[in-house]
Protein backbone atom coordinates (compact mmCIF):
# COMPACT_ATOMS: atom_id res chain seq x y z
CA UNK A 1 0.00 0.00 0.00
CA UNK A 2 1.14 3.83 -0.58
CA UNK A 3 0.45 7.25 1.29
CA UNK A 4 0.27 9.87 -1.20
CA UNK A 5 1.95 12.58 0.32
CA UNK A 6 0.24 15.98 -1.30
CA UNK A 7 0.47 19.87 -1.31
CA UNK A 8 -1.83 21.66 -3.34
CA UNK A 9 -1.65 24.92 -4.71
CA UNK A 10 -3.38 27.81 -7.18
CA UNK A 11 -2.64 27.43 -10.64
CA UNK A 12 -2.10 30.93 -12.27
CA UNK A 13 -1.83 31.75 -16.14
CA UNK A 14 1.75 31.55 -15.77
CA UNK A 15 1.87 27.70 -14.32
CA UNK A 16 2.53 25.85 -17.66
CA UNK A 17 5.49 28.50 -18.25
CA UNK A 18 6.72 27.93 -15.04
CA UNK A 19 6.81 24.01 -14.75
CA UNK A 20 8.78 24.23 -18.02
CA UNK A 21 11.28 25.88 -16.67
CA UNK A 22 11.98 24.03 -14.07
CA UNK A 23 12.38 21.26 -16.07
CA UNK A 24 8.99 19.10 -15.85
CA UNK A 25 7.92 16.51 -18.64
CA UNK A 26 4.36 16.87 -19.60
CA UNK A 27 3.07 12.97 -19.33
CA UNK A 28 -0.31 13.92 -20.69
CA UNK A 29 -4.03 15.10 -20.17
CA UNK A 30 -7.01 13.29 -19.52
CA UNK A 31 -10.93 13.65 -18.22
CA UNK A 32 -12.11 11.31 -15.64
CA UNK A 33 -15.24 11.29 -13.88
CA UNK A 34 -15.32 10.80 -9.91
CA UNK A 35 -18.39 9.98 -7.68
CA UNK A 36 -17.77 9.99 -3.80
CA UNK A 37 -19.83 7.62 -1.51
CA UNK A 38 -20.91 8.42 2.12
CA UNK A 39 -23.83 6.82 4.58
CA UNK A 40 -26.55 9.44 4.70
CA UNK A 41 -25.08 10.73 7.95
CA UNK A 42 -21.40 10.93 6.64
CA UNK A 43 -19.79 8.21 8.70
CA UNK A 44 -16.58 7.87 6.82
CA UNK A 45 -16.06 11.32 6.13
CA UNK A 46 -16.84 12.60 9.59
CA UNK A 47 -13.78 10.06 10.16
CA UNK A 48 -11.78 11.45 6.87
CA UNK A 49 -12.11 8.75 4.77
CA UNK A 50 -12.54 8.97 0.89
CA UNK A 51 -14.67 6.46 -0.70
CA UNK A 52 -14.32 7.11 -4.61
CA UNK A 53 -15.59 5.50 -7.79
CA UNK A 54 -12.99 6.93 -10.60
CA UNK A 55 -14.48 5.52 -14.47
CA UNK A 56 -15.06 1.83 -12.74
CA UNK A 57 -11.96 2.06 -10.48
CA UNK A 58 -12.31 1.94 -6.81
CA UNK A 59 -10.20 3.90 -3.97
CA UNK A 60 -10.55 4.68 -0.82
CA UNK A 61 -8.20 7.68 0.89
CA UNK A 62 -7.53 6.87 4.59
CA UNK A 63 -6.16 9.35 6.73
CA UNK A 64 -2.03 8.23 7.39
CA UNK A 65 -0.42 8.88 10.47
CA UNK A 66 1.98 11.81 9.72
CA UNK A 67 5.37 9.62 10.34
CA UNK A 68 7.31 13.12 11.06
CA UNK A 69 9.03 14.02 14.25
CA UNK A 70 8.12 18.29 13.82
CA UNK A 71 4.92 19.65 12.98
CA UNK A 72 6.35 22.37 10.60
CA UNK A 73 5.06 24.86 7.97
CA UNK A 74 6.20 22.23 5.55
CA UNK A 75 4.14 19.84 7.38
CA UNK A 76 1.69 21.40 8.06
CA UNK A 77 0.56 22.47 3.36
CA UNK A 78 0.46 18.90 2.86
CA UNK A 79 -1.95 16.26 3.30
CA UNK A 80 -1.11 12.20 3.86
CA UNK A 81 -3.42 9.42 2.92
CA UNK A 82 -3.40 5.78 2.73
CA UNK A 83 -4.76 4.81 -0.30
CA UNK A 84 -6.36 1.07 -0.79
CA UNK A 85 -7.44 0.11 -4.54
CA UNK A 86 -8.30 -2.83 -3.98
CA UNK A 87 -12.15 -3.63 -3.95
CA UNK A 88 -12.15 -6.44 -1.15
CA UNK A 89 -9.94 -4.60 0.99
CA UNK A 90 -11.94 -1.38 0.75
CA UNK A 91 -15.15 -3.31 1.23
CA UNK A 92 -13.89 -4.99 4.27
CA UNK A 93 -12.12 -1.57 5.63
CA UNK A 94 -15.42 0.17 4.87
CA UNK A 95 -18.15 -2.35 7.01
CA UNK A 96 -15.36 -2.29 9.64
CA UNK A 97 -15.70 1.23 10.01
CA UNK A 98 -19.53 1.62 9.42
CA UNK A 99 -19.64 -1.23 12.48
CA UNK A 100 -17.11 0.35 14.80
CA UNK A 101 -19.31 3.40 14.66
CA UNK A 102 -21.96 1.40 15.97
CA UNK A 103 -20.11 0.31 18.44
CA UNK A 104 -19.30 3.45 19.92
CA UNK A 105 -22.70 3.30 20.16
CA UNK A 106 -23.30 7.01 19.12
CA UNK A 107 -26.04 6.64 16.31
CA UNK A 108 -28.87 7.57 18.95
CA UNK A 109 -31.22 9.23 16.35
CA UNK A 110 -33.71 6.79 14.10
CA UNK A 111 -32.06 7.62 10.36
CA UNK A 112 -28.68 6.71 12.16
CA UNK A 113 -29.91 3.28 13.83
CA UNK A 114 -31.47 2.31 10.54
CA UNK A 115 -28.10 2.46 8.91
CA UNK A 116 -26.37 0.24 11.61
CA UNK A 117 -29.67 -2.45 11.37
CA UNK A 118 -29.03 -2.36 7.43
CA UNK A 119 -25.60 -3.20 7.93
CA UNK A 120 -25.66 -5.55 10.55
CA UNK A 121 -28.51 -7.47 8.24
CA UNK A 122 -25.61 -7.67 5.52
CA UNK A 123 -23.11 -8.92 7.63
CA UNK A 124 -22.41 -11.70 5.32
CA UNK A 125 -22.56 -9.97 2.27
CA UNK A 126 -20.59 -11.76 -0.32
CA UNK A 127 -17.95 -9.27 -1.78
CA UNK A 128 -18.97 -8.30 -5.30
CA UNK A 129 -17.44 -7.40 -8.41
CA UNK A 130 -16.62 -3.78 -9.57
CA UNK A 131 -19.72 -2.94 -11.17
CA UNK A 132 -21.67 -4.74 -8.79
CA UNK A 133 -23.30 -1.51 -7.12
CA UNK A 134 -25.06 -4.09 -4.46
CA UNK A 135 -22.42 -3.67 -2.01
CA UNK A 136 -22.96 -0.21 -1.77
CA UNK A 137 -27.02 -0.63 -1.05
CA UNK A 138 -25.97 -3.40 1.77
CA UNK A 139 -24.11 -0.80 3.26
CA UNK A 140 -26.16 2.30 2.53
CA UNK A 141 -23.47 4.51 0.89
CA UNK A 142 -24.95 6.98 -1.27
CA UNK A 143 -23.55 9.24 -3.92
CA UNK A 144 -22.75 12.66 -1.98
CA UNK A 145 -20.75 14.17 -4.76
CA UNK A 146 -19.99 13.79 -8.69
CA UNK A 147 -17.79 15.99 -10.93
CA UNK A 148 -15.24 15.68 -14.08
CA UNK A 149 -12.16 16.81 -13.99
CA UNK A 150 -9.90 17.67 -16.88
CA UNK A 151 -6.46 16.93 -16.13
CA UNK A 152 -2.75 17.32 -17.05
CA UNK A 153 -0.07 15.77 -15.53
CA UNK A 154 4.12 16.41 -15.00
CA UNK A 155 6.33 14.52 -13.77
CA UNK A 156 10.07 16.04 -11.99
CA UNK A 157 13.28 13.84 -10.91
CA UNK A 158 14.66 15.23 -8.45
CA UNK A 159 17.05 13.21 -6.59
CA UNK A 160 16.36 10.05 -8.05
CA UNK A 161 12.60 10.24 -6.85
CA UNK A 162 9.71 11.11 -9.01
CA UNK A 163 7.62 13.76 -8.05
CA UNK A 164 4.33 14.20 -9.84
CA UNK A 165 1.67 17.27 -10.60
CA UNK A 166 -1.52 17.41 -11.77
CA UNK A 167 -3.38 20.83 -13.13
CA UNK A 168 -7.08 20.05 -12.60
CA UNK A 169 -9.82 22.05 -14.03
CA UNK A 170 -13.21 20.44 -12.41
CA UNK A 171 -16.47 21.04 -14.43
CA UNK A 172 -18.09 23.08 -11.69
CA UNK A 173 -15.21 25.97 -12.31
CA UNK A 174 -12.88 25.38 -9.69
CA UNK A 175 -9.18 25.13 -10.64
CA UNK A 176 -6.28 23.89 -8.63
CA UNK A 177 -2.43 22.14 -8.86
CA UNK A 178 -1.27 19.47 -7.00
CA UNK A 179 2.66 18.48 -5.82
CA UNK A 180 1.97 14.89 -5.00
CA UNK A 181 4.86 12.06 -4.07
CA UNK A 182 3.80 8.70 -3.43
CA UNK A 183 5.29 6.64 -0.47
CA UNK A 184 5.34 3.19 0.15
CA UNK A 185 3.39 2.57 3.81
CA UNK A 186 5.80 2.53 6.54
CA UNK A 187 8.37 4.76 4.87
CA UNK A 188 9.67 7.75 6.84
CA UNK A 189 7.42 10.75 4.92
CA UNK A 190 10.45 13.53 5.52
CA UNK A 191 12.12 12.93 2.38
CA UNK A 192 8.73 13.49 0.61
CA UNK A 193 7.35 16.57 2.36
CA UNK A 194 10.93 18.15 1.97
CA UNK A 195 10.97 17.07 -1.78
CA UNK A 196 7.40 18.82 -2.49
CA UNK A 197 8.10 21.93 -0.59
CA UNK A 198 11.55 22.09 -2.46
CA UNK A 199 9.62 21.87 -6.37
CA UNK A 200 6.78 24.82 -4.40
CA UNK A 201 9.92 27.15 -4.12
CA UNK A 202 11.07 26.40 -7.80
CA UNK A 203 7.77 27.22 -9.12
CA UNK A 204 7.93 30.19 -6.44
CA UNK A 205 4.24 29.30 -4.98
CA UNK A 206 2.96 31.23 -1.95
CA UNK A 207 3.58 29.35 1.42
CA UNK A 208 1.22 30.75 3.55
CA UNK A 209 -1.80 29.35 4.04
CA UNK A 210 -3.57 25.21 2.66
CA UNK A 211 -4.91 25.89 -0.28
CA UNK A 212 -8.54 24.23 -1.40
CA UNK A 213 -9.33 21.11 -3.06
CA UNK A 214 -11.93 20.27 -5.77
CA UNK A 215 -14.27 18.65 -2.63
CA UNK A 216 -14.11 21.32 -0.18
CA UNK A 217 -14.75 23.89 -3.33
CA UNK A 218 -17.97 21.36 -4.32
CA UNK A 219 -19.39 20.70 -0.66
CA UNK A 220 -19.32 24.17 -0.16
CA UNK A 221 -21.38 25.35 -2.94
CA UNK A 222 -23.82 22.34 -3.16
CA UNK A 223 -24.03 20.13 0.05
CA UNK A 224 -23.77 22.94 2.55
CA UNK A 225 -25.02 20.46 5.48
CA UNK A 226 -22.05 18.00 5.09
CA UNK A 227 -19.76 20.95 4.20
CA UNK A 228 -20.86 22.26 7.83
CA UNK A 229 -20.35 19.14 9.60
CA UNK A 230 -16.64 18.36 7.93
CA UNK A 231 -16.01 21.70 8.95
CA UNK A 232 -16.74 21.54 12.57
CA UNK A 233 -15.30 17.79 12.76
CA UNK A 234 -12.64 19.79 12.00
CA UNK A 235 -12.12 17.66 8.99
CA UNK A 236 -11.97 20.38 5.98
C1 LIG B 1 -8.63 13.24 0.74
C2 LIG B 1 -9.76 14.17 0.51
C3 LIG B 1 -10.61 14.02 -0.52
C4 LIG B 1 -10.59 13.03 -1.58
C5 LIG B 1 -10.09 13.70 -2.82
O1 LIG B 1 -8.74 13.84 -2.67
P1 LIG B 1 -7.88 14.79 -3.64
O2 LIG B 1 -6.49 14.30 -3.57
O3 LIG B 1 -8.11 16.20 -3.29
O4 LIG B 1 -8.55 14.54 -5.05
P2 LIG B 1 -7.86 14.20 -6.43
O5 LIG B 1 -8.90 14.30 -7.49
O6 LIG B 1 -6.67 15.07 -6.62
O7 LIG B 1 -7.41 12.71 -6.23
P3 LIG B 1 -6.13 11.95 -6.83
O8 LIG B 1 -6.23 11.99 -8.31
O9 LIG B 1 -4.91 12.68 -6.30
O10 LIG B 1 -6.26 10.56 -6.26
S1 LIG B 1 -11.75 15.22 -0.48
C6 LIG B 1 -11.12 15.89 0.91
N1 LIG B 1 -10.05 15.23 1.32
C7 LIG B 1 -9.34 15.70 2.47
C8 LIG B 1 -8.48 16.88 2.10
C9 LIG B 1 -8.22 17.87 3.05
N2 LIG B 1 -8.73 17.79 4.28
N3 LIG B 1 -7.44 18.93 2.74
C10 LIG B 1 -6.92 19.04 1.50
C11 LIG B 1 -6.05 20.22 1.15
N4 LIG B 1 -7.14 18.11 0.56
C12 LIG B 1 -7.90 17.04 0.86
Amino acid sequence: MTVEVERKFVCDAEIMGKLQDIGAKCIGQRQFRDQYFDSPNFILTLKDFWLRCREGLWELKCPAVSGTTAGNDTDALCTRYREITSLPLIQSEVSRIIRECAAEGRESNSSQREQIDKVAENEDTEICSADDTKWLDDLNLVCFAEFKTERRSYTLEREASVVRVDLDQADFGYCVGEIEVLVPEGVDMNAALQRIAGIAEELGLSSEKKVNGKMHVYLQRYRPEHYAELLSARIL
